[in-house]
């Protein structure tokens, strides 16, 4: 059936084979299949039960904020990092389905905990067709004050060794700072990054607002946004993976996190304003 709905996920099915499935707890997508192949990690160690505060893998969305770099106004400095919402029940609201071309569900977010004292209607989109992933988050200000926030999708896409991958695309001249070098603003050249240790690099105003990340053997995945115009890119490798408490073992030799967002500054939405970030997400064909 093309749309499974259970207690805890939705599984999306199209006539090509290609799968999703989205855990209502976050609104996380764990799964993205295309010709039997996941194209997303969730590390074997990852809660799904919504016992542990998030989900380790799959499509976390980080709001409303992210984290460093901008300091976080002093009325969010309680957030923990990434928010609160990838730890909320989201709610399924509406499904427009077309077995061969794809189909598309989208959930709603419950209102925010009652110390954050702001009001905004959060909606994410996920659609999955024949070759590709789009999510969509949908923000709109239903306060009476201007709202600030930042936004991410903080997309583990599965590679075999992420030692022999090259990320591309970063924009000749792009700003960036690297959160393992003190948050150092520093310009990127251009090149293709390859991970060789800890990356954890902030990418801000991307150019293409494309990026592709190419494996050694052949396979890639590109990463589309609009909206989201900065983007992170993440590998702890041994260094901190290791202490991740649900990490799998040497889980970071299987994936990259790109990760597209609005998180060079807090995005301000006056009253009844409303942003859109969107990532697609493609795999050859
Ligand atoms: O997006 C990169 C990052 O902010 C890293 O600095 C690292 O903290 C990662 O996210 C995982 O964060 P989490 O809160 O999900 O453990």
């Amino acid at each position: 059936m093309p749309v499974e709905e259970n207690d805890k996920s939705i599984v999306l099915r199209l006539a090509s084979g290609a799968t999703a499935e989205i855990y209502l707890f976050g609104a996380t997508v764990t799964s993205w299949k295309v010709e039997g192949k996941e194209r997303l990690f969730v590390s074997s160690k990852s809660a799904l039960d919504g016992s542990k505060a998030e989900i380790r893998g799959g499509i976390p969305i980080c709001f409303p904020i992210f984290g460093p770099p901008p300091p976080s106004p002093p009325e969010y400095a309680a957030l923990q990092q990434h928010g609160y919402v990838r730890s909320q029940n989201w709610s399924l609201e509406h499904i427009i389905m077309d077995r061969e071309e794809g189909i598309s569900i989208r959930l709603s977010a419950p209102p925010p905990p009652a110390e954050f004292n702001h009001e905004y209607s959060l909606k994410y989109v996920v659609t999955l067709s024949p070759h590709q992933l789009s999510t969509d988050l949908h923000v709109v200000n239903t306060g009476k004050e201007d709202f600030k926030f930042q936004a991410l999708l903080h997309s583990y896409l599965a590679v075999k060794d992420s030692k022999k991958i090259v990320v591309k695309g970063l924009g000749n001249g792009t700003e960036w700072q690297d959160k393992t070098d003190g948050l150092k603003v520093k310009v990127w050249d251009g090149s293709d990054l390859r991970i060789t240790k800890e990356v954890d690099a902030v990418f801000r105003k991307v150019p293409g607002q494309e990026i592709v990340v190419l494996e050694d053997d052949g396979g890639s995945i590109t990463i589309r946004f609009r909206g989201f115009e900065d983007s992170t890119v993440w590998n702890p490798q041994e260094k901190s993976g290791k202490n991740m408490i649900d990490m799998e073992e040497n889980g970071w030799d299987r994936y990259i996190c790109v990760e597209p967002g609005y998180v060079r500054e807090f995005k301000i939405l006056a009253p009844g304003e409303e942003f859109l970030g969107q990532q697609i997400l493609t795999v050859p064909h």
